[in-house]
């Protein structure tokens, strides 16, 4: 009798912390009672997420916070924007100061696993590059031996840079700086020789930061040296948020296949005789109600920022970059989404 009044209170607890961390897991649910959603971005890279003079914040990192935001909340405006320098996106993430992050983050082992968060999918497949003044009149990232490099703490660029040198035989002075406004100011008024970073922080830095005028006085180097697939980050220990953010990006890549935009979306919707458009949008139900969504999560996602194609023109072909990988795997890229079914 003893034994199974242990055994009951032992379950009964087990249930009540079950429950406790279930509800403190419940991302969805937390996003609809505040009414809006948290997204981590950065402090401010043009292309990718930048507030301007109003506060108003673009890019394509923002467009993945604002489709989720639609796909939960039925409005992508519905997003609070917290800027996070490298240094202390991962620690806003696991405290809950914000719901996810979508800030060109490198999905890498540890940061899934050891670090407690859960990589969602690919939005931007990357890679690590160096940007020189061209009067140094360094054509290869071979000549940097002795180099003094910019860096921001707490990146995989700051570990490549370390085994890419090493590797090389050549030595480095690091110049290590979290503050992305102190980091370029460092870089443009000569203090570093090199500035390195993924190519399309380079290619946004160049083009939005450099003294005005002063963009061609920088060349960016030829040599890659790294993967670095980026894309939004989520707490480990919710599986219904991660597959909706997985999901909404995952949608947004399925409709550019489809030729669904935001502009034709809702008429597709009733128009439409392809099965796989009316599962998309809804007006087939049942891939809402498998998220845990309103059958219109991606309707609204799309309406609100576009599909993958559209996400792209609006926020990248300006800072002079190709669409290359990130296009479609029917294009000859690798961005490919498993079906919506
Ligand atoms: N993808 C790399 C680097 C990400 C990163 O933070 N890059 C810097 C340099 S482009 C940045 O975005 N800084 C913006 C900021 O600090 O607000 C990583 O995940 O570690």
């Amino acid at each position: 009798m003893r034994s199974t009044t242990k055994v009951a209170v032992a379950s009964a607890a087990a249930v009540l912390m079950m429950g406790t961390a279930a509800y403190a897991q419940k991302t969805v649910e937390l996003i609809k009672a505040r009414g809006e959603l948290v997204c981590g971005v950065s402090t401010g890279l043009g292309g990718f997420s930048v507030p301007d003079s109003a506060g108003k914040w673009t890019g394509l990192d923002v467009d993945y916070c604002k489709a989720v935001a639609a796909a939960i909340l039925g409005d992508g405006n519905k997003v609070k924007f917290q800027a996070l320098t490298a240094q202390q996106r991962f620690t806003a993430l696991q405290s809950g100061e914000v719901d996810m992050l979508s800030r060109n983050t490198t999905w890498t082992l540890t940061r899934d696993t050891a670090l407690g968060l859960n990589f969602t999918a690919v939005t931007y497949y990357d890679g690590q590059g160096f940007m020189v003044p061209k009067k140094l009149g360094v054509k290869s990232a071979k000549e940097l031996d002795g180099a003094t490099v910019c860096v921001q703490p707490g990146t995989t660029t700051e570990l490549n840079l370390a085994d890419y040198f090493r590797s090389n035989n050549m030595k480095f002075t690091p110049v290590v700086i979290e503050n992305l406004q102190e980091v370029n100011a460092a870089f443009f008024s000569g203090r570093c020789d090199v500035y390195t970073t993924d190519a399309s922080g380079l290619a946004s830095i160049r083009k939005n930061d450099a003294p005005k005028g002063k963009s061609d006085d920088y060349v960016i180097l030829p040599e890659i040296i790294s993967k670095e697939p980026l894309g939004p980050v989520v707490r480990h220990g919710d599986d219904q948020f991660l597959d909706v953010v997985k999901w909404v990006i995952f949608a947004t890549v399925e409709a550019e296949e489809y030729g669904v935009t935001s502009a034709n979306a809702a008429k597709m919707a009733t128009d439409t005789k392809n099965p796989g458009i009316k599962r998309l949008l809804g007006s087939t139900p049942g891939m809402g109600k498998a998220l845990g969504l309103d059958e219109a999560w991606a309707m609204n996602a799309i309406k609100a920022v576009g599909n993958y194609g559209e996400i792209w023109e609006r926020n990248i072909p300006a800072l002079g970059l190709p669409r290359g990988v990130n296009n479609l795997w029917s294009k000859g890229g690798i961005m490919y989404a498993p079906p919506v079914r």
